[in-house]
């Protein structure tokens, strides 16, 4: 894909696309669509003022996609602004500051917006979401790692990049899988296609993941209480089945016995067996 238009015009090729940022104030969402656009970063913030419109034009394989891009100020205050811009968008960059918890925690807010202005008819389905991580630069202030952020927007079937509009680090890359996505969902009768991502998690299984890690001990990573029966382990690691690896299956099954034989079970056994079961599959 190329930025610079060629001058043979194709009828009926080209494309005409509504894109709009959200996301936190803050975040970066202005500086990233400028780092992409004018190829230069703006270290001062200067808050976007309700709304901020520009209009790009793209290549993508062989049309032309003239791009509206409508980047809205994240600031609770300019929600009555805001919420006139949320329909006919075919794509939304939701972006957040990797070194504010609050920011990737408000995304869920932001997509609860975006529904409640589009209304009972209004289809999510049919958008491509990519998600930023901004402000990798920012190494030593990160507190919402890669790992956490994928899990959040791949179970949402969203594409995740993580981005610098400061070094522009993941920018272009951002763009174009975004733009190519857009295009094939306009040529997809209006289908979201699937990611390529072999990392892609399912709802449940990004759910299951997350509780995993917020646990406090083994006996909460499976959702039971301390001393459960075999049966109540047995009950609760079936939706866990489908992170286990094919590579990691004999040890869990041989794991498994001795968590379930051993009375009561013990939190070593069920530590260990757990390891084999979640985690090791990921290394
Ligand atoms: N270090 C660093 N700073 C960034 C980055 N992106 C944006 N900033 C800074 O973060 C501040 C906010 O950036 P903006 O792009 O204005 O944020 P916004 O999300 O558009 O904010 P609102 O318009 O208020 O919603 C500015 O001071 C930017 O210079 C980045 O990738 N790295
Ligand atoms: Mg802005």
């Amino acid at each position: 894909m190329e930025t610079n238009v060629p001058k043979r015009k194709e009828p009926g090729r080209s494309l005409r696309i509504k894109v709009i940022s959200m996301g936190n104030a803050e975040v970066g969402k202005s500086c990233i669509i400028k780092r992409y656009c004018e190829k230069r970063f703006v270290s001062k913030y200067l808050a976007t003022i309700g709304i901020d419109y520009g209009v790009t034009k793209v290549q993508v394989r062989d049309r032309e996609i003239k791009v509206n891009i409508f980047d809205m100020a994240g600031h609770p205050f300019f929600y009555e602004v805001r919420n006139e811009f949320y329909k006919d968008t075919q794509g939304v960059i939701l972006v957040y500051d990797v070194g504010q918890k609050d920011s990737f925690d408000a995304l869920d807010a932001w997509l609860a917006e975006m529904k409640q202005e589009l209304g009972p008819h209004g289809n999510m389905d049919n958008i491509i979401f990519v998600v930023c991580a901004n402000k990798i630069d920012c190494a030593k202030h990160r507190c919402v790692d890669e790992s956490e952020g994928r899990l959040w927007a791949e179970s949402k079937g969203f594409l995740y990049f993580e981005t610098s509009a400061q070094t522009g680090e993941g920018i272009n890359e951002m763009f174009q899988t975004f733009y190519v996505s857009i295009v094939d969902l306009c040529e997809n009768g209006g289908k979201r296609p699937t990611t390529n991502s072999s990392a892609s998690f399912t709802k449940e299984q990004a759910d299951t993941i997350r509780r995993i890690r917020s646990s406090k001990d083994s006996w909460d990573m499976l959702g039971v209480k301390p001393g459960a029966s075999r049966e109540e382990v047995n009950k609760a690691y079936s939706p866990r089945r489908p992170l286990v690896s094919h590579r990691w299956l004999p040890v869990s099954l041989c794991l498994f016995p001795a968590c379930c034989f051993t009375r009561p079970i013990s939190s070593m056994w069920l530590n260990l067996w757990f390891l084999a079961m979640v985690w090791a599959p990921s290394c």
